[in-house]
C-alpha cells in the first residue's frame, strides 16, 4: 500500500509540472480527486484492509488527499500569478507615450471675414438675417426695381430654375423680404450674410458662387451722412484704424443716389502700391439710399421713410486681408490650403 501511495505521489509531482494551464490543472484535480479518480479509486480499497491496518491506511489516505489539494493549491495560484503577470506585461499602459493627436477643423477664411464684419454691426445694434438661396424673381428683381426686361435681370447672369424662381443672384431679397415682413413698418436694421449665385465663368477673380454682405438701414431721417460714417466704422474696423473712406457716384437700381465706396490702400497707406493698382485706394464697397420704389415696393411710405443699404464682396476682402490669389480656392476645400491658412490665421 505505501508503495502504491508511493507511486502516486511521484505520477501527481510529474503530471504537476507538465501543467501550464488552469484548464489542464483542472483535469489533473479531477484524474486524481475526482469520483473515478486515483485516491478515490484508493478509498474503496479500505473494505479489503484488515481491522488493524484500516487506521493505518485512512491517515495515509488523508494525508495523500491533503498533500494532493495543497499541491493543486499551490500550482493553481502559481497559474494565476503568472496570468496576472502576463496580462500586466501585455496591457500596460505607457503614461510617457504622446498622445493620439486630434485633427481639429480651422474656420473658413470667408467665415473670418463674414464673423468679423457681423460682429461690427452686431455691436451697433444690428440684427443678422438669413434667408433662401433659392429664391422668387419678386424678391431676386422686382421688388428691388429691376422690371421684367433689366439687363441685370438678363438669364445670362442667373440661374433660373423654373420661369419665376432662380437661386438668388444678391443677398439683397432677404432685406426686401425683411421689411415686408415688418407688420409695424417700424425702423429696420439688418445685415444679410449668405451664398449668391451668377452664371459666370470661374477663373482666379471670378465664381459662379461667392458670398455677399448686404445691409439695410430704415428709419426716419436718415441720411448719407448715417450710410458715411456707418461705412467708415466698418473700413476702419477691417482694415485698420487709419483707413479713410472716399465716395464716389455709381448706378444701382435699387439705390438713389448710388455710391461705391473706396477705402484708402491698408498697405502702402495711400502713395500707391500694386495692391491698390497705384491708386492709393481700394474699391470695396457699393451703396446708396434705398430707391423710393424698393421702399414703397415693400410697405414703405417713402415720404415718412428713408434708407441706406450697403453690398460688400467677403470673397473679396478676405483676398485682400490675406493675399490670396484665386478666388476658386475658398470653393474647391483643399486641405493644404486651408491647414495652411489656419496656421498664419492662428490655428495651431
Ligand atoms: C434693398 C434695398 C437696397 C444693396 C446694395 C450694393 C449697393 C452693392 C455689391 C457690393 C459687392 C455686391 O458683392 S458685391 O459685388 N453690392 O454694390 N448692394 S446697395 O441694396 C439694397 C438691398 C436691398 C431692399
Amino acid at each position: 500500500m505505501q508503495k502504491k501511495i508511493s507511486e502516486i505521489k511521484e505520477q501527481l509531482q510529474n503530471r504537476l509540472n507538465q501543467v501550464n494551464t488552469l484548464n489542464e490543472l483542472n483535469d489533473l484535480r479531477v484524474e486524481f480527486l475526482g469520483k473515478k479518480g486515483l485516491i478515490t479509486e484508493l478509498s474503496s480499497m479500505m473494505k479489503d484492509i484488515p481491522f488493524e491496518e484500516k487506521k493505518t491506511f485512512g491517515s495515509l489516505l488523508n494525508a495523500i488527499k491533503d498533500e494532493t489539494n495543497d499541491l493543486i493549491n499551490h500550482k493553481k495560484e502559481t497559474l494565476e500569478m503568472d496570468e496576472l503577470q502576463k496580462k500586466l506585461e501585455t496591457e500596460s499602459i505607457d503614461v510617457t507615450l504622446p498622445g493620439t493627436k486630434l485633427t481639429v477643423g480651422g474656420i473658413h477664411p470667408l467665415i473670418r471675414v463674414i464673423d468679423e464684419i457681423e460682429e461690427v454691426f452686431v455691436s451697433m445694434g444690428y440684427d443678422v438675417v438669413e434667408g433662401p438661396e433659392i429664391e422668387t424673381d419678386l424678391y431676386n428683381f422686382e421688388k428691388l426695381n429691376l422690371p421684367k426686361g433689366h439687363p441685370a435681370r438678363d438669364a445670362q447672369d442667373s440661374f433660373y430654375i423654373t420661369d419665376e424662381m432662380l437661386l438668388r443672384s444678391q443677398t439683397s431679397p432677404v432685406q426686401a423680404r425683411t421689411m415686408d415682413a415688418n407688420i409695424e413698418k417700424g425702423p429696420i436694421r439688418v445685415i444679410c450674410p449668405g451664398k449668391v449665385y451668377r452664371r459666370d465663368d470661374d477663373d482666379a477673380t471670378h465664381s459662379h458662387q461667392f458670398t455677399q454682405i448686404e445691409g439695410l438701414v430704415v428709419d426716419k431721417d436718415i441720411s448719407l451722412a448715417d450710410l458715411k460714417g456707418t461705412l467708415e466704422i466698418l473700413a476702419k474696423k477691417l482694415f485698420g484704424e487709419e483707413r479713410e473712406i472716399r465716395f464716389r457716384p455709381s448706378f444701382f437700381p435699387f439705390t438713389e443716389p448710388s455710391i461705391e465706396v473706396d477705402v484708402s490702400c491698408f498697405k502702402c497707406g495711400g502713395v500707391g502700391c500694386p495692391i491698390c493698382k497705384e491708386t492709393g485706394w481700394i474699391e470695396i464697397l457699393g451703396s446708396g439710399m434705398v430707391h423710393p420704389n424698393v421702399l414703397k415696393g415693400c410697405g414703405y411710405d417713402p415720404e415718412k421713410y428713408t434708407g441706406f443699404a450697403f453690398g460688400i464682396g467677403p470673397d473679396r476682402v478676405a483676398m485682400l486681408k490675406y493675399g490670396i490669389q484665386d478666388v476658386r480656392s475658398f470653393y474647391t476645400n483643399d486641405l493644404r490650403f486651408l491647414e495652411d491658412f489656419n496656421r498664419v490665421e492662428g490655428g495651431e
